[in-house]
């Protein structure tokens, strides 16, 4: 076996408010590794396509009603599921660019009250992300992009409560990019954080708990 083979991938997560552009970067991003020849997925939480994530879909589209204390461990169980074959990914050299994580779970239950430390509990034990990209943008400049659907957690007086939670979750593991740039601006921004972050996995980083 050659050293290639431990090689690993960076999970790198993507995270920000309904409509700070989190779907358009991670698109962008994949594109661009693709074209660099680097092994990369794209991935996004909730994953709607397991039965879990059937019923948490259902549920934001307001087809199902959940107390909060379920859909939180659901959207929890959601990537408890793909736990094992994200390790597996990683360790096989595969980048993964992740639309929302464990920190959308926190946010978005304790801005409905629920404590933060018991929002947190069922997340210990996933994979700790190599770099979270939290793209900046006021609840307010969000709203007027406009676009805000039907779904369950699209009011902006709850985004402003979201939003309050994100500043708590922050640690200095996150990069902050202003969301309200260009487009293309971002998009530069990212690649060099993600493109930096790809190379100290490859030089040896490991992979961690989140704690
Ligand atoms: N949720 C939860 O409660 N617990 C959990 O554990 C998880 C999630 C994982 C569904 O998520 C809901 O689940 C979500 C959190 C909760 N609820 N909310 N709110 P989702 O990921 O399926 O859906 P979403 O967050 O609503 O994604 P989104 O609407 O697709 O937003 P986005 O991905 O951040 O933005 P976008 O689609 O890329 O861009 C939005 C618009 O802005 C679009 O028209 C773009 O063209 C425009 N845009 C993007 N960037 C720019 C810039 N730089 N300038 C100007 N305009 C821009």
């Amino acid at each position: 076996s050659n050293e290639n083979n431990n090689v690993r991938g960076a999970l790198i997560v993507l995270e920000g408010l309904d409509r700070s552009g989190k779907t358009s970067q991670c698109s962008r991003m994949h594109s661009y590794l693709v074209e660099q020849g680097i092994p990369v997925e794209l991935w996004r939480f909730p994953d709607r396509n397991t039965c879990v994530g059937q019923m948490i879909s259902s549920y934001l589209a307001n087809k199902s009603q959940l107390d909060d204390q379920t859909v939180h461990l659901l959207f929890s169980a959601n990537r408890w599921e793909k736990r094992s074959l994200m390790e597996s990914k990683l360790k096989s050299g595969t980048t993964l660019i992740v639309d929302r994580y464990s920190y959308s779970g926190v946010a978005f239950s304790s801005a409905k009250g629920l404590d933060i430390e018991w929002c947190k509990a069922p997340e210990k034990g996933l994979l700790a992300p190599d770099l979270v990209l939290y793209l900046d943008i006021s609840p307010e400049e969000a709203a007027e992009r406009g676009g805000y659907g039907g779904e369950r957690y699209e009011r902006l007086e709850f985004q402003r409560k979201v939003s309050q939670q994100y500043r708590i979750l922050r640690d200095e593991t996150w990069k902050i990019i202003d969301a309200c740039l260009p487009l293309e601006d971002v998009e530069k921004r990212l690649r060099e954080l993600a493109l930096d972050c790809i190379t100290d996995c490859r030089n040896g980083k490991s992979l961690s708990p989140l704690l």
